[in-house]
């Protein structure tokens, strides 16, 4: 910010720089193998999605390939991520789930 001091001079001072931090996506990707159950379980045990939006997911996932989760602080998604493909791998799906800035 700018404002005149009283010798008429424009100061500028520092800009307090308090940037918010980014946020990610977690994505979903599509695979031939993972039973539709399965994903729509995922969506609604690690998302908190009701049946009927994991459903929508899980088949907008199954028709373009790629569908986000949710979007959170790097954390939460890497958190997110991590158990998620752990619970795959530990019941034999290769569901991947991935993240990106959003
Ligand atoms: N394509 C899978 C099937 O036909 C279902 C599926 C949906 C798999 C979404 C992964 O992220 C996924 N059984």
């Amino acid at each position: 910010p700018f404002h005149d001091n009283h010798n008429g001079l424009a100061l500028q001072e520092a800009k307090p720089k308090l940037k918010k931090p980014p946020l990610y996506k977690v994505i979903l990707l599509n695979d031939d193998f993972t039973p539709m159950d399965f994903v729509v379980e995922i969506l609604m045990e690690f998302f908190g999605m009701p049946h009927e939006k994991a459903t929508q997911v899980m088949l907008q996932v199954h028709m373009q390939g790629v569908g986000v989760c949710g979007t959170f602080s790097k954390d939460v998604a890497e958190t997110k991520v991590y158990l998620v493909n752990e619970y795959s791998r530990a019941h034999q799906h290769p569901l991947m789930c991935t993240m990106e800035e959003a």
